[in-house]
């Protein structure tokens, strides 16, 4: 291969083979300590992954160094999640050291691909949140928004999901277990994290001193990543806090023969970034959740504090230097945090603290859903943080006096935005807290916003509009189509040259090449090839063979009630039944893709999950069904595993009810690698509807209004069933056992909730209409060229919702953030 056509803007050592080739084998050699004879696939992964690593270390230093000459404003974006999946993919493509890489590694004798595979994801969330936050951290690289990503270095990820007799079983996710060759440890970077003790106070007034005494200390130790930006040399830094405990062992209990006794609290204070999601039923669970949450804002607003005095002097630029952004209301801590550093540490008056705070924070929520609306009993908050427990209720009187003044003495509406529950037992309102100090607040799309500011901050958007506003999420196109989808890839450089990485918009221009002979071909070949590569994957991992002419119908994200996995399952169960009704009818064959975790406590998304495996069964065995239908249930879904599943998709299902889904970003990563939609008028979809063409997406079911005028009037689901026949006979199915037939009693937990218990998210409600428009899918799919002519309209509409138009009006309208200038490198001649 001649790769000097591979033009390298930046790094001239990214096409010397023989270069990385020397590199991998001494990073085999001395860093992972193996000789190449006895190296094992894993230990070549490493050897590969330092040697690429190196050539971002370059571009980081330079970045770091002139975010420091520039004194640059910088975004800290807090966030308890970052779903980054694999680096090393990531890596490679930023880089565009792929064709160097693969050579010098076949010249090594060893497979890039397989290597990729074993790589283990970084599975630090859980579900939309957290991978937003992770293509928001390739899109600020990208765009050269100097910033930073704090969160939490969890020991163990998202659980890993295995279906056993088609239950969810949760085990460990381990992922260090073999090291982690993309982060840098910093022991030199730790803050002591402060918990529990007592507040006392001396003097009064502005000569009043505050300490925070008798505390219960654990140490956050930094470990670093380096984000690379696409297409530029600017990168960012993930930083994450793992618990080191303040003395390594009670040396007493050792020397007196109590080893268990001597590492005990070591253990416990470290448990606190042991887990991502610690079990929530128990009070302790709760406990050490929110003291997961203020370990890592404290640790990152005392690192950013020193950063900033690194450079200044006092705190008068504060606002103009740094912009923390809080990601949903987990983060929320960091206010009462800085405000207690300002106060406490820095001794500043309250009012210049406050002031700081307001320009400071900008905080974006991500659902509405009254549950996960973050509150904390007032006792316990008290006894884990007692000093930032005064720092709130001083807010609160001060925000509640300043309202009594302007609004009088409206005591219903004191009690409704107080920062302290009284409903009930006392609780601390996090989102309220966010909303009374945050100069920006904004959903993420524009239903969501707009619902936003109408249900859970309607008194907060009339006291202070100009604050509440939208930005339509975006996923990264790197990810998400230029390494998930080589073969598109491909296709579209043909088509409309490179520049897509980093301008999606351009894919506007593939409207030209639908009338070009052959295109519509190429792309349904791109198509074929990714569903191979999933039923290859089904194939290995399920035993079930699919067939690739079949209509791949897909739905993947977390099992949630309200994402309505259900719907789908009904409308497979209706399907199923009409094709034993009539065997012979030329049916449009399908093949019906579930995947997704269900939180562990969460006991009917389990039930959920049961039924599609008990249903999966059932009808893969059926003989009478064949090819007609086949459905998969592929565990354990993660980032990597979306990156196979995707680009095979040809259908979308977003079918969450209205008003339910704060936007989605699955809804986007299908149609930009050429999937029609069918989903409802909810969160993004109905921005999706608009920039693809009415035409070209598959809407059904009731809208927002809709649903609202369906409750209000009282809604009964039974009438739903009564007055459809094909519904009545799924339910009986169901219900009769018919996918258990050893305990034909199993779903009836199911039926209730439709049936008997209200169906809160109107599933029956919206049955005829998904099933009809079903039908359209299928008649759609008949003809080929229409079918294609669609999907490729959905790529060329996918544009507006890269990540990097996100970031930019995030960057523009919320941070006031300007790119560092980076020095443009001088290829040696
Ligand atoms: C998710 C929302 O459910 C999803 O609609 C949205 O696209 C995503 O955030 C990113 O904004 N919320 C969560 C969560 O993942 O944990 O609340």
């Amino acid at each position: 291969m001649d790769l000097t056509q591979f033009e390298h803007e930046y790094d001239p050592l990214a096409i010397d083979v023989a270069a990385l080739k020397r590199n991998i084998a001494n990073k085999l050699m001395y860093q992972v300590g193996k000789d190449p004879i006895s190296a094992r696939p894993a230990d070549w992964l490493h050897a590969a992954a330092y040697a690429v690593r190196d050539h971002l270390v370059g571009r980081w230093m330079k970045t770091t160094r002139a975010q420091y000459a520039q004194d640059v404003k910088r975004v800290y974006y807090l966030s308890m999640e970052f779903l980054i999946g694999r680096a090393f993919g990531n890596a490679v493509l930023a880089l565009e050291l792929m064709p160097t890489l693969r050579q010098a590694l076949q010249e090594l004798d060893v497979d890039v691909d397989a290597l990729f595979d074993l790589e283990p994801d970084a599975a630090l969330g859980n579900g939309g949140l957290g991978r937003l936050a992770a293509c928001f951290l390739d899109s600020m690289a990208t765009l050269a928004v100097p910033g930073f990503g704090y969160g939490i270095r969890y020991d163990y990820g998202m659980f890993r999901q295995q279906i056993k007799d088609g239950r969810q079983v949760e085990t460990p996710d381990y992922w260090l277990s073999r090291g982690n060759p993309w982060e840098f440890p910093r022991p030199e970077v730790t803050y002591r994290v402060r918990f529990g003790g007592r507040v006392e106070e001396s003097g009064v007034g502005a000569t009043s001193v505050v300490r925070w005494v008798d505390t219960d200390d654990v140490l956050a130790m930094a470990y670093d990543t380096i984000i690379p930006g696409y297409g530029t040399e600017a990168t960012n830094t993930l930083r994450l806090w793992s618990a080191k405990a303040t003395e390594e062992m009670n040396l007493r209990a050792f020397n007196q023969g109590n080893y268990m006794g001597a590492v005990e609290s070591k253990n416990h204070s470290e448990n606190v970034s042991r887990v991502l999601y610690p079990d929530d039923s128990t009070e302790s669970g709760r406990e050490l959740r929110l003291r997961q949450e203020y370990f890592f804002v404290s640790a990152s607003v005392q690192d950013m504090i020193h950063r900033y005095l690194r450079n200044h002097t006092t705190f008068d630029q504060l606002a103009d230097k740094v912009s923390i952004h809080l990601n949903d209301t987990h983060p929320v801590l960091a206010i009462p945090e800085l405000m207690r550093v300002l106060l406490d540490e820095h001794r500043l008056p309250w009012d210049t603290a406050w002031a700081h705070c307001q320009k400071i924070f900008s905080y974006t929520n991500h659902t509405l859903m009254h549950e996960a609306l973050e509150t904390w009993p007032v006792d316990m908050f008290g006894r884990v943080l007692p000093r930032h427990l005064r720092i709130i209720f001083d807010i609160n009187a001060r925000f509640l006096g300043a309202l009594q003044k302007t609004h009088g003495n409206d005591v219903e509406l004191l009690r409704r935005v107080s920062l302290i529950d009284e409903t009930g037992g006392r609780r601390v309102r996090m989102a309220y807290l966010a909303v009374v100090v945050s100069h920006s607040i904004n959903g993420v799309s524009a239903l969501h916003s707009d619902l936003m500011t109408q249900s859970i901050f309607a008194d907060f958007a009339k006291l202070w509009p100009e604050r509440f506003n939208n930005k339509t999420n975006g996923i990264t196109p790197r990810r998400w189509l230029a390494h998930a989808n080589p073969g598109l890839a491909g296709l579209l450089d043909s088509r409309i040259g490179k520049g897509w990485r980093r301008q999606l918009d351009q894919l506007e221009g593939l409207r030209g090449s639908l009338e070009l002979p052959g295109f519509l071909g190429a792309f349904r070949r791109v198509k074929r090839h990714n569903k191979e590569r999933l039923a290859a994957l089904v194939q290995k991992q399920l035993g079930v063979t699919l067939n690739c002419d079949a209509l791949f119908d897909v739905q993947v994200k977390r099992i949630h009630e309200y994402k309505r996995q259900l719907l789908n399952v009904l409308h497979v169960i209706t399907r199923y039944q009409r094709i034993l009704a009539n065997p012979d009818a030329l049916w449009v064959p399908r093949v019906v893709v579930f995947a997704g975790k269900a939180a562990s406590a969460y006991h009917q998304a389990k039930l959920i999950i049961r039924l599609i495996n008990d249903v999966a069964k059932t009808i893969n065995n059926d003989p009478r069904v064949g090819d007609k239908l086949k459905v998969v249930f592929i565990p354990n879904y993660s980032v990597s595993l979306a990156e196979i599943i995707i680009p095979a998709a040809d259908l979308s299902e977003q079918i969450s009810t209205a008003g339910t889904e704060a936007s989605g970003t699955g809804n986007m990563k299908f149609a930009l690698n050429g999937a029609l939609t069918i989903g409802t008028l909810d969160g993004a979809n109905v921005e999706m509807r608009e920039h693809v063409g009415p035409d070209n997406i598959f809407i059904f079911g009731h809208t927002t209004p809709e649903v609202a005028a369906l409750r209000a009037k009282g809604y009964a689901p039974r009438e739903w069933v009564e007055k459809d026949g094909e519904l009545a006979n799924v339910l009986a199915a169901i219900r009769d056992g018919l996918f258990s037939p050893e305990e034909p009693s199993r779903y009836q937990g199911i039926i209730d909730a439709l049936v008997n218990w209200g169906d809160h998210y109107l599933l029956l409600a919206d049955y005829r209409s998904y099933v009809d428009t079903q039908d359209k899918v299928d008649a759609l799919y008949r003809s080929a060229d229409e079918w294609t002519r669609k999907a490729v309209l959905n790529v060329a509409g996918m544009g507006f919702f890269s990540s990097d138009r996100t970031i930019a009006e995030y960057a523009h309208e919320i941070w006031h953030s300007t790119p560092v200038q980076l020095p443009l490198h001088h290829r040696p001649e």
